[in-house]
């Protein structure tokens, strides 16, 4: 059985098309929301199975990755999120890099040799690597225009993915995956199929409301904003961080949507000049984890509130 696990952003949808379009099979799909990052423990496997997960931590999998190596399964591996030590084994193969300007989607073109290096353009859009994408775009000679549009893609693809229940979303991201699957071009996927227009419109609802939000907390070089509970925030809140990290790139932002009544769910973007330190500052908390551009909390007790502040403003001051 062949068993494709990737994350249910743009990144991991991305990385999955490059993949199933050189190589198109039947796969048992697991994926979820963006935040589901355990997904290789919903995975049973054995020998003869082949597993390739895209675009979750290895740190974060990594029982449940030695368990189905060791139950016989191959694994090969594409990500940039922190991994950790990253284990050796015969049937485990490894494309990682934690390197702040790379993306899994980038990967998996470096390893295909660039076959679809433009669904790989959409991701590290998505991403918020608009330099990378910039960098990676220019051996399909794109007009500004396309290339504005691949950005509006990988953003709306991308913003698909944040909520805290998929009744919070758009489209559950299997669902999205499936949708896309068929095309080669994605600018065929935007001009066909609906779901592009309908993530667009709400990605630019979701915006409008987000920017009435006051600040909480800023000065030089951060900025704190506190979104409602609501599923609009909930959608929104990992965009409108990599917005404010696109307007204001010498700053660090966290942005918390609040989760019932004494809790947070944080999104952490480094400044964009640096990229660094987003998810050194979130693993020091007990549900934080991410990569080093971008990380996040999942469950901040409002009794740490105040220290969280207290700490992400010294760590990016
Ligand atoms: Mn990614």
């Amino acid at each position: 059985m062949y068993i494709d696990v990737f994350n249910g952003d743009a990144d991991g949808i991305c990385a999955l098309q490059q993949l199933r379009l050189v190589s198109p099979l039947d796969s048992l799909l697991v994926t979820g929301l963006k935040r589901d990052i355990g997904l290789l423990s919903q995975v049973s496997a054995g020998e003869g199975d082949k597993i390739t997960v895209l675009d979750i931590s290895l740190d974060k999998n990594r029982n449940a990755l030695m368990a189905l190596l060791d139950a016989g399964a191959e694994v090969t591996y594409f990500d940039h999120h922190f991994a950790g030590n990253i284990p050796q084994h015969p049937r485990l193969q490894r494309v990682i890099d934690t390197q702040p300007d790379t993306c899994t989607s980038l990967l998996v073109n470096e390893f295909l040799q660039g076959k679809h290096l433009v669904w790989a353009v959409t991701a590290a859009f998505g991403d918020n690597l608009f330099d990378s994408a910039c960098e990676a775009a220019r051996p399909l000679n794109l007009s500004n225009n396309k290339l504005a549009l691949l950005k509006k893609l990988g953003t709306c693809i991308n913003y698909n993915g944040y909520g805290a229940s998929l009744d919070d979303l758009f489209f559950p991201p299997v669902d999205l995956y499936k949708k896309i699957k068929p095309y080669e071009d994605p600018f065929d996927f935007i001009n066909e199929d609906d779901a592009y227009n309908i993530l667009l419109n709400g990605y630019e609802e979701d915006m409008l409301k987000a920017t009435t939000v006051n600040c909480e907390s800023e000065n030089e070089s951060s900025a704190v904003y506190i979104l409602p509970d609501t599923k609009w925030a909930r959608r929104v809140s990992g965009i409108f961080g990599n917005d404010l990290a696109q307007k204001y790139p010498n700053k660090a932002h966290a942005v918390l949507t609040a989760k019932g009544k004494d809790r947070y769910q944080v999104s952490v973007r480094a400044p964009l000049r640096t990229k660094k330190g987003a998810d050194k500052l979130c693993r020091q908390f007990e549900t934080g984890g991410g990569r080093q551009a971008a990380a996040g909390i999942n469950e901040l007790p409002d009794s740490e509130l105040d220290n969280f502040i207290a700490v992400f403003k010294q760590h990016f001051a």
